[in-house]
């Protein structure tokens, strides 16, 4: 029996799998990517007896692959807190998913397991950017200030590590960040002792002062959209930038729309303070997806710029005219 591990490549995906991984359950087969690359279980060659793992991707997004590994006799289990649809009822699939804005992959694994590495579930929170849900954690669990610092910038990082169009844009394949985590019961022992820290760190500072510096195409006070260039540094930073606006600005939505030949790459966040709506409004598009706090379009093309405006102020105006 092989032992797949599939989960999505940015800090959420990584810190649930590690958390199963600390749990005792070894992965044989290790199966993750870009972030944007959430298709993921399609590429698992699962035999019969074996078992899969998944975190952090879409169970809808992956449904045609699931149900032929349910039809071949392979099991699953299943954590996300992406849209899913229709959870196939299957004695072979234990579903943990929870589209609640206040949980992510690896609040679901830190619940599943009983809480004994919440350390790693803090700073996925802080990655997928639940600052609440994150902070809250830290204090059940008693967790320092100056730990919950460095905690929150892990997550930031193994965040911003994700953004690519492929791979080799990254600085770290998360398949072998995910081979470099294996040792540490502790994330500070991790940001101690591993290089890739003090690597991103510097550079993702270097990408944020340069998003910092973008003009808005829209700023109100409900919703706001800027626009950042066809260049690497763009594509690695806007999903963390995304993040940094929606916390300086919770009661505000926010669209950052990444140039590219083919169109625009699309992160949405909806307002902290407010409820969600980023993933239906994506998903009104075609390569749209991902969750009610936080989402994005893999590719809009150019044409539809207009439309998605238009549609994204009107999910985010408040109901009371200004
Ligand atoms: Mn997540």
């Amino acid at each position: 029996m092989t032992s797949w591990f599939v989960f999505n490549g940015d800090a959420d995906g990584l810190c649930a799998a590690h958390q199963l991984r600390l749990a005792g359950h070894a992965p044989d087969k290790v199966i993750t990517g870009v972030k944007r690359d959430i298709g993921l279980l399609g590429r698992c060659a699962a035999q019969p007896g074996d078992h899969v793992w998944v975190a952090d991707i879409s169970l809808d997004a992956n449904r045609a692959a699931l149900e032929q590994l349910l039809d071949s006799g392979v099991t699953l289990t299943w954590f996300d807190h992406h849209y899913a649809g229709v959870i196939p009822s299957h004695a072979a699939l234990s579903a943990h998913i929870d589209t609640s804005a206040l949980v992510c992959s690896s609040l679901l694994v830190d619940q599943h397991l009983g809480g004994p590495y919440p350390a790693w579930a803090v700073s996925a929170a802080f990655g997928d950017n639940l600052v609440a849900p994150a902070r809250d954690l830290a204090m059940r669990t008693d967790l320092t200030s100056a730990v919950v610092e460095q905690l929150a910038e892990l997550g930031a990082l193994l965040n911003y590590n994700a953004y690519g169009e492929s791979v080799a844009d990254l600085h770290v394949d998360p398949a072998l960040l995910f081979g470099r985590m294996a040792p540490y019961v502790n994330p500070l022992d991790f940001i101690a002792d591993d290089p890739f820290v003090v690597d991103l760190r510097v550079s993702m500072q270097r990408d944020l002062a340069l998003a910092r510096a973008a003009p808005f195409l829209h700023a109100g006070a409900d919703c706001a959209a800027l626009e950042l260039p066809d260049a690497p540094w763009a594509r690695r930073v806007h999903g963390v930038f995304a993040n940094e606006l929606a916390r300086a600005h919770p009661g505000r939505a926010h669209a950052i729309l990444v140039e590219s030949s083919a169109g625009y790459a699309v992160s949405v966040r909806s307002p902290i303070l407010r409820s969600g709506g980023a993933d239906a409004l994506c998903r009104q598009f075609a390569t749209g997806g991902g969750r009610a706090g936080a989402a994005g379009i893999n590719c809009l093309p150019r044409h539809d710029l207009n439309t998605f405006l238009r549609a994204f102020e009107r999910a985010y105006q408040h109901e009371v005219a200004s």
